[in-house]
């Protein structure tokens, strides 16, 4: 019998859902479409965290069960490993974040599709992004955010890049669940998107001159 992915993370059943990714896996089914449907169990666990339904411990513990996911995932991602490097790309959650599920997804098909990345981790200081651009000089510079406020700091970043004249060298795109096209505007983003592959696309499509 089929289990409902979503529904098993949702309920935080953490057995069920990593005999089920397993199933899936062994099936070959797409692995992003796996990923896509934890991630709707985690976003109704979100949910009920701020109707105030649920506790920050389960909170935490979706975001542990989704870790033990990508652990068992990872290697079906990176099998098709390029040798060729594509270009390069600096990621970051900025200060005052640490989600960073989204995120190391992003860095994992980034690397997969041959690209060299620089993953600075979370609750990154601004000025602290800023020198890692002076120093690699990425093609491409990708922020994940998950938290209302650190919308303004993704803001603040690329304003210090524009003051650096580090700008104009490079692309920005930003990501995670409260990013919108809206966000991008205000943040002076070049792209944004809720799903990671497509967030590989497009900078694959940069480096491509489409
Ligand atoms: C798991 C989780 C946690 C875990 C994080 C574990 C970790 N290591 O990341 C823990 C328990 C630590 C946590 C803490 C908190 N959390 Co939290 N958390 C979540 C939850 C349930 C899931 C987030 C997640 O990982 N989703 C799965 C990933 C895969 O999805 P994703 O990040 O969107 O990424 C996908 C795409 O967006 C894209 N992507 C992501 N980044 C990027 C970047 C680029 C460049 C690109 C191209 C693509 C891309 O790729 C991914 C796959 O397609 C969300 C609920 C939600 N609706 O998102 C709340 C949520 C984000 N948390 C929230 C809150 C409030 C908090 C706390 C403040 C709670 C508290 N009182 O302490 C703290 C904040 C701590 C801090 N300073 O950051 C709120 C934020 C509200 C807001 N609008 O500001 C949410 C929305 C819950 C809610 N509905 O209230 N949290």
């Amino acid at each position: 019998m089929s289990v409902n992915l979503a529904e098993a993370v949702e309920k935080l059943e953490k057995d069920s859902v990593m005999q089920e990714v397993q199933k899936r896996l062994d099936n070959g089914e797409d692995v992003l479409r796996i990923l896509e449907e934890c991630r709707n169990g985690m976003t109704v666990v979100g949910d009920k965290f701020q109707a105030g339904e649920a506790f920050l411990a389960e909170l935490m513990l979706s975001g542990e069960i989704f870790k033990e996911v990508m652990k068992i995932i990872k290697p079906h991602m990176t099998q098709e490993a390029s040798q060729e490097k594509k270009g390069t790309v600096i990621m970051a959650t900025l200060q005052g974040d640490i989600h960073d599920l989204g995120k190391d997804i992003v860095v994992t098909l980034l690397e997969a599709r041959g690209f060299e990345v620089h993953n600075l981790g979370v609750d990154v200081p601004v000025g602290a992004l800023v020198e890692k651009v002076k120093e690699v000089k990425p093609d491409f510079v990708g922020f994940s955010s998950l938290l209302t406020p650190n919308i303004q700091v993704m803001k603040q970043t690329v304003d210090l890049l524009v003051e650096n004249n580090l700008r104009d060298k490079l692309k920005v795109m930003i990501g995670g669940g409260i990013t919108t096209d809206k966000a991008r505007e205000f943040v002076g983003a070049d792209f944004q998107t809720l799903d990671a592959n497509e967030g590989v696309n497009y900078c694959v499509s940069v480096m491509e001159g489409n």
